[in-house]
């Protein structure tokens, strides 16, 4: 069996691109494999956030997780911070991390670039400047490092992940290396360690269609949680109405017919994609079914299988919602058995590093 690791981070409610790109996969892959699941709150935390919504979310987060077939007695469910260790080892794999391999991550640049734009309006006054350049923390810098030791820490082979992750998946290889070569070796084998090998080297498992579902206002960016326009994204529990509304304002084009690939036609190719997602045909059926429609015929299909396919997992996300001792009990229970496995990796890795443990 493979250790899988995944989490998603409690900023909002989970919406298609979260599920297409990551949960339908923990689902899969908890069938044959030692999965672990986790709400990534000390994530969450590296933008503002406001404590109450936080609270609401990693609950609503780890109810979303079920509901959508992730099952607790075949994967270990819990929320990062009920298990120390991710914080104890990020400070240890900071210390190995040089920052230039932060200042390359994308993630960063896009995000410290978006909170900065108000420093380069020429009209905004200086003290909201001020303002906005200290909303970049240094956590939203080294959030990375972070991410790295939650999949280290359980000695992952395998992390789910939509294609936005690939970056910091191969950082984590990268450290997960530095550590091995300059403590691992023979001095650590001799001490009992595994092969030399201090840590796991960890595979990012991205699925070949849903890996990066677009914004439903632009085709060229992502479907995210973050994004201020909630009409950008089909959150999993929004309204039969509210998901035909959405997409019957989504972004479209003036192209006749309906096709997969076109680079001038993203919104296209996304739109398609979430109706192949949602049905689950084939490219070749939904092409044939699709192709010569025009955008009003294909929109309220697209927004019917989309309703349809999320209609059992709502049902039971509010199912859940009626009994919130039996997933606090859930997420105790996941707590204790991660940091079973955490702790004897911290524990290993200071024991390479020199550390009296
Ligand atoms: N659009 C997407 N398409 C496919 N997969 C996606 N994922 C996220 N967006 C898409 C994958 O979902 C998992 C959880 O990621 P997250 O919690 O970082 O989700 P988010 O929507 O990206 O959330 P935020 O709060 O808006 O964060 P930022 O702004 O950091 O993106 C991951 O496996 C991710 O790949």
């Amino acid at each position: 069996k493979k250790r899988v690791l995944s989490g998603a981070q409690p900023t909002g409610i989970l919406h298609l691109g979260n599920y297409y790109g990551a949960i339908k996969n923990y689902v899969d892959l908890q069938e044959n494999q030692d999965a672990f699941y986790t709400i990534v709150d000390l994530h969450a935390i590296t933008v503002n956030h406001d404590p109450k919504e936080l609270r609401e979310s990693t609950r609503m987060t780890a109810a979303l997780y079920l509901a959508s077939g992730v099952d607790p007695n075949k994967a270990t469910i819990f929320v990062q911070s009920q298990v120390r260790a991710h914080t104890e080892l990020t400070w240890l794999l900071q210390c190995a991390t040089p920052i230039g391999w932060l200042e390359r991550m994308i993630q960063y640049k896009e995000k410290s670039r978006k909170l900065r734009r108000v420093e380069e309006d020429e009209n905004e006054d200086e003290e909201v400047k001020r303002k906005s350049r200290e909303s970049v923390s240094t956590g939203l810098f080294t959030y990375p490092t972070l991410m790295a030791a939650d999949i280290l820490l359980y000695r992952a082979d395998l992390v789910p992940v939509g294609e936005d992750q690939k970056q910091h998946i191969e950082l984590t290889r990268d450290i997960a290396s530095r550590i091995n070569d300059k403590f691992g070796g023979r001095k650590w084998k001799k001490r009992g360690g595994r092969g030399g090998r201090v840590l796991t080297i960890p595979e990012p498992y991205i699925p070949p269609v849903g890996a990066r579902i677009m914004s439903l206002q632009d085709g060229t960016s992502k479907m995210s949680k973050s994004a201020e326009n909630d009409g950008s994204r089909i959150n999993l529990l929004d309204t039969p109405k509210q998901i035909e509304t959405k997409f019957k304002r989504a972004k479209t084009d003036l192209f006749e017919g309906l096709e997969f690939g076109n680079p001038e036609r993203p919104e296209a190719t996304n739109l398609l994609s979430i109706y192949q997602l949602a049905t689950g045909q084939t490219k070749e059926q939904i092409v044939s079914e699709c192709g010569s429609m025009r955008w009003s015929e294909f929109k309220p299909k697209l927004a019917e299988a989309v309703i349809a396919s999320l209609e059992p997992l709502q049902s039971r996300y509010n199912e859940l919602l009626a009994d919130p001792a039996y997933l606090d009990g859930i997420l105790k229970e996941g707590a204790e058995k991660a940091a079973a496995v955490a702790d004897q990796t911290v524990t290993d890795v200071k024991d390479a590093m020199g550390f009296v443990v």
